[in-house]
């Protein structure tokens, strides 16, 4: 017979007393798991699948999801410890309301009211439009659709856009601008195999790890990789042709690509002729970019744009992906469309293996952007300013057309509107602009302008810290929906805990509000489940078609592909099969596109480029990762990365104090001497705050076509700081 667990006296009788204790939770505290939920990391557009253990209602830890097949069960370290932000300390878990320097609590009942009081006589005294309301990319699909419907129906105001116009904006116009839809072209599937993948602009390693482990399975079939960008970064270690380009002159280079290939012959005239229009204007600009003319802009010698040209003409299958890295540019746009002319050039898309996507940032960006909380777009992608969009929503939520305010501002425009005294209210959820908008001076000095400033968030992040009023949110595995991954995969994401504390989930908040402004029969629902039911109607006919996804057929195929636009559609993983484009004509179009400098030059004052980026540790502006004990531990604070050659110009040693300034500010971080960058560009990481803020640095240019920031090219000056009257000996290793 068993006779364990022995009590605690058994035990100091046959053991001792020392050997009594037993450990909070049992022996088997390890194993003791009320439940384990499949669900999703909260953070990259990867969106990998995990398994978060709950115990006594607390998320306690995180296990593989093997079956996901997706990523198998691997994570990074990201997803491994985001579990540990639940029950951290600075969890919001009441309302707050400003009282002198700090914040005072306040029931949720009286926080409302205060946000509609506030925000409506601000509007009665200017307008609807002195009232903006900015959203993010890391809620879900449910939560996206009602931020730009609360916006529209709930307050009125035409000003509504999201995080995401700092991130991807350029790729996605250049994609409907190619393609007439803005979606991944391919599953990740197809990546293992092709037989040369063309990486550019993209930390894959860092910043979408998983990926990294499908291109090591095409490297295992024999596929060449081409990678692009101003640093070797650990992906590009592995490359068969690295290409150092100097920080804004992709364009160029790519140009100069494409016109290597038409000289190799690997245009494909079929394709071109039976699928495509503008390939003859393409043709006549890139014939100006020989690779010999382009060599000292883009800083890569001639014949390794040759050596790219020819890879990619004697690969049969390519894949072309991209991120940021040549997306944050004041041309963000137009440098996307000179990639897509090389891909679509050499009929290199819509087939197994072979195909091109532009690698999805945050956890939603690409749901978040089709749902209508960008300023100018409705549910389904659809655009605001064609008549026949409109009026089928407008149908759809039962209002008449000119209900639905016109295009508004775009998240930077807002800032810049709060700055100039015309937008006077904001209400924020999901977004940190103080760390994540370019110029952060500048963004401060429009944060303290607001009459009245409402922040949604679980943190009390740096831009909460200027509310007038903060109300407590609630994490992703406090919340179920679904989201969409960089692959274009609607996958569920299921709830695992309750909110902490008086903490609301995002729809219950503005459904709250919305109720006060006498809109909560548009705008109050009793589940995600319900908004979701709401959202795949709206969306239907759209281009982001989500009619025949339900989230029965989510859980039964591991997500489903838009679009699918009926139950008895499969999805879409892989588009564009058979040439056929999303155009009303079938035909995807070539831009030509010419390159210019970036919008800031380096000079006698300022002469280095800076480039910003990420770091594996942490994720965005760190409101969540910075809270991470063990990711800190990785990485603690911002490095500036520079080559010894530059460092040695400037008497600036391994983990001396730098002062770097640009036009707009100054700060003070630690030099990381590295050969794996070129010397006329160093790189901060841009995840932490205040002082250590690399957007004190960056600039407020913008693409023309996108609004994307500039965030990849400013001019800046180092300085080495004496530490210790030791010029470069680094604080703390001095003997
Ligand atoms: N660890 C981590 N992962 C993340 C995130 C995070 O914050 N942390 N954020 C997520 C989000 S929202 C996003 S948008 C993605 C971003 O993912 P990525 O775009 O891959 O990341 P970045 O570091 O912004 O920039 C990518 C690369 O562009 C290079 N680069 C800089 N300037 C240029 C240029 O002019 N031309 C070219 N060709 N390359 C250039 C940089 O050196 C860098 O290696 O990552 C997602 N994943
Ligand atoms: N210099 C420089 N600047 C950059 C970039 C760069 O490469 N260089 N990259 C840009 C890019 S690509 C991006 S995507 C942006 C991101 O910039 P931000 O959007 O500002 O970054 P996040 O850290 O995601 O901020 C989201 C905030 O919302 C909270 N939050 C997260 N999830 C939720 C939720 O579900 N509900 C609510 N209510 N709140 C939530 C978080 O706690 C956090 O405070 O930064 C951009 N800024
Ligand atoms: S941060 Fe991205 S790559 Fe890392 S585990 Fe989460 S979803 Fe996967
Ligand atoms: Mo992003």
């Amino acid at each position: 017979m068993a006779t364990l667990p022995a009590s605690p006296e058994d035990l100091a009788a046959r053991h001792g007393p020392h050997l009594a204790w037993e450990p909070p939770g049992g022996f088997a505290a390890r194993s003791h798991i009320d439940r384990r939920v499949e669900t999703h990391c909260c953070f990259c557009g990867q969106q990998c699948g995990v398994k978060l253990l709950v115990r006594d209602e607390q998320v306690v830890g995180v296990e593989p999801w093997e079956e996901f097949p997706f990523n198998r069960g691997k994570l990074c370290p990201k997803g491994v410890k985001r579990y540990l932000q639940n029950n951290h300390p600075d969890r919001l878990l009441h309302p707050l309301v400003r009282s002198g320097d700090g914040f005072a609590r306040l029931p949720w009942d009286e926080a409302t009211w205060q946000v509609v009081e506030r925000l409506q006589r601000i509007q009665d005294r200017h307008g609807k439009d002195s009232v903006a309301v900015l959203g993010g990319a890391s809620i879900s699909n449910e939560r996206a659709y009602l931020v730009g419907k609360f916006a529209r129906l709930g307050l009125g105001t035409r000003h509504v856009d999201y995080n995401g116009r700092l991130c991807m904006v350029a790729a996605g116009t250049a994609n409907k601008k190619a393609f007439g839809i803005d979606r991944a072209a391919n599953p990740w599937a197809d990546i293992p195999l092709a037989d040369l993948i063309f990486v550019t602009g993209s930390n894959v390693s860092e910043c979408s790890p998983i990926t990294t482990d499908y291109i090591w399975r095409a490297r295992d079939r024999g596929a060449k990789l081409v990678v692009v960008d101003p640093r070797l970064t650990p992906i590009a270690r592995t490359a068969d042709l690295f290409l150092p380009v100097r920080p804004g002159t992709d364009l160029a280079l790519m140009n100069a690509i494409l016109h290597a290939v038409v000289r190799l012959g690997g245009v494909d005239e079929s394709f071109v002729e039976r699928h495509t229009t503008g390939f003859d204007e393409v043709l006549a600009t890139v014939m100006r970019y020989a690779p010999e003319d382009v060599e000292r802009t883009v800083g890569i010698p001639a014949a390794r744009i040759w050596e790219a040209a020819r890879l990619w003409v004697q690969a049969p299958r390519t894949m072309l992906l991209h991120a940021r890295g040549i997306e944050h540019h004041s041309k963000g746009t137009d440098t996307v469309l000179s990639c897509i002319n090389l891909v679509l050039a050499t009929g290199r898309i819509g087939r197994p293996g072979c195909g091109y996507a532009s690698i999805t940032g945050q956890g939603n960006g690409q749901g978040a952007r089709e749902h209508g909380q960008r300023c100018n777009q409705l549910p389904g992608a659809r655009d605001i300013e064609n008549p026949e969009h409109r009026r089928h929503i407008a149908d759809f939520w039962g209002v008449a057309e000119q209900e639905i305010p016109h295009t508004g501002a775009t998240a930077p425009q807002i800032m810049e509107k709060i700055h100039a005294g015309e937008i006077r209210g904001l209400l924020s959820l999901c977004f940190n602009p103080l760390v994540s908008l370019p110029d952060a001076n500048f963004t401060r000095e429009a944060l303290e302008r607001l009459d009245c400033f409402v922040a949604i968030d679980f943190f009390l992040s740096e831009t909460a810290q200027h509310a007038d009023l903060v109300l407590p949110g609630a994490l992703q595995e406090e919340d179920e929906g679904t989201v969409t991954s960089t692959e274009g995969r609607v996958l569920r994401v299921r709830q695992a805990v309750a909110p902490p504390g008086e903490a609301r989930r995002d729809w219950e908040i503005l459904g709250a509000i919305a109720e006060r402004l006498g809109r909560g029969d548009k705008l109050k629902f009793s589940s995600s489940r319900e908004i979701f039911a709401e959202l795949r109607e709206a969306s239907r006919g759209g281009i982001a078609d989500y009619g025949g996804i339900t989230w029965e057929r989510i859980e039964a195929q591991y997500g489903v592909f838009w679009p699918c636009p009926n139950e008895s559609h499969a999805g879409t993983p892989r588009l564009f099969e058979g040439g056929r484009f999303y155009h009303p004509d079938g035909r995807a179009r070539l831009h030509p596109v010419e390159h210019r400098p970036p919008a800031e030059q380096v000079s006698a004052e300022y002469p280095i480029w800076l480039t910003t980026g990420r770091v594996v540790s942490q994720f965005l502006s760190g409101t969540q990762t910075r809270r991470i004990g063990p990711l800190v531990e990785l990485q603690d604070r911002p490095r500036v990365e520079i080559h010894p050659r530059l460092a040695a110009q400037l008497g600036i040693a391994d983990g001396a104090r730098v002062r770097v300034s640009s036009r707009r500010g100054t700060i003070e971080l630690d030099a990381q001497v590295v050969a794996t960058i070129r010397p006329d560009t160093v790189f901060i990481p841009y995840h932490w705050p205040g002082a250590l803020a690399a957007n004190q640095l960056t600039q407020r240019a913008y693409d023309p076509d996108s609004g994307i920031p500039e965030f990849k090219v400013s001019a800046v000056r180092l300085e080495a700081i004496a530490t210790r009257g030791v010029v470069g000996v680094p604080a703390g290793r001095a003997a």
